[in-house]
């Protein structure tokens, strides 16, 4: 087909390219999810059906994406690890953002009334998006180490607060008990105050969630109408430690890294 005169325009389009060979971990967060929280009455300071929807939009980008072979989430956050290899889109990064973003937030509206049958979304909710290039295996791993420790500190943190606000405290009293306050303080806290054993806590708040793809079997019938056992990877969620060494000596192979 003949140019118009109007293709010169596609020049002006900046090539974003991202590095070959360096992993990619897009992240997304809720946009101002502070009040969305609170418009929904999310449960203080974890409403675990706000969680699990959570889990499943990451699932089903990772369904859709198969060159994502790890996702961490935590809070209103998650974490898309991208192999090394990946040609998705070229390695453009608008294209590579934009679609992950979009998908994981049409997910968050399209699953809502499944997680919250009773409750009705009041306005659209938006997720931000960025994506970070990581050449050393290393640099992967502190970041993921990052995002859990993040967790870690928000929710003993957060559980500490809420415990005192619900006990009759001030949100201010609160802050001014918790200021300067180290994690052995505030285990202690909660344990001689609320009975509260951290430790006790369910795993997905006090951990976050992890999903990977593990090799599953699977009953399925094939063409001859005969039932047949397949093996198949199924994107699986769980909320193991991903700092200690034992995630990644399970798990090395199948990520293609070598801890
Ligand atoms: P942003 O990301 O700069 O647009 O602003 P926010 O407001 O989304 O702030 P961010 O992402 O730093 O913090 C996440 C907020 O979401 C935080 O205020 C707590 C809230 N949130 C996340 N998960 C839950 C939950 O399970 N329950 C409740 N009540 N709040 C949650
Ligand atoms: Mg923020
Ligand atoms: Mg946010
Ligand atoms: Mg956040
Ligand atoms: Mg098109």
């Amino acid at each position: 087909m003949a140019k118009s005169k109007y293709e010169y325009v596609k020049k002006f389009e900046r090539n974003d390219s991202l590095l070959p060979n360096t992993w990619l971990v897009i992240r997304v967060d809720g946009r101002g999810f502070h009040k969305f929280s609170d418009k929904h009455g999310f449960v203080k300071p974890n409403d675990q059906k706000a969680l699990e929807l959570m889990n499943k939009c990451a699932e089903n980008v990772m369904n859709d994406f198969h060159d994502i072979v790890l996702a961490y989430g935590q809070s209103d956050e998650y974490s898309f690890v991208l192999k090394k290899e990946c040609s998705l889109y070229d390695r453009r990064e608008t294209k590579i953002v934009s679609t992950t973003v979009s998908l994981f937030t049409s997910n968050y509206v399209f699953n809502w009334n499944k997680y919250f049958p009773d409750k009705e979304l009041l306005y659209p909710p938006s997720f931000d998006g960025r994506v970070v290039q990581y050449p050393d295996d290393n640099n992967l791993r502190d970041y993921l180490s990052w995002r859990q420790t993040d967790c870690h500190i928000n929710n003993l943190y957060n559980t500490c607060f809420w415990a005192l606000v619900h006990s009759g405290k001030t949100e201010t009293e609160a802050e001014n008990v918790l200021r300067g306050t180290v994690s052995s303080e505030k285990n202690e806290l909660l344990y001689s105050q609320f009975n509260i054993n951290y430790n006790k806590l369910p795993e997905m708040y006090r951990k976050g969630s992890v999903i990977i793809r593990q090799e599953a079997e699977i009953n399925t019938i094939n063409q001859k109408g005969i039932d047949v056992t397949r093996k198949k990877n199924i994107v699986t969620v769980s909320h193991e430690d991903i700092i200690r060494d034992e995630f990644w000596k399970k798990n090395n192979s199948k990520l293609g890294l070598k801890f």
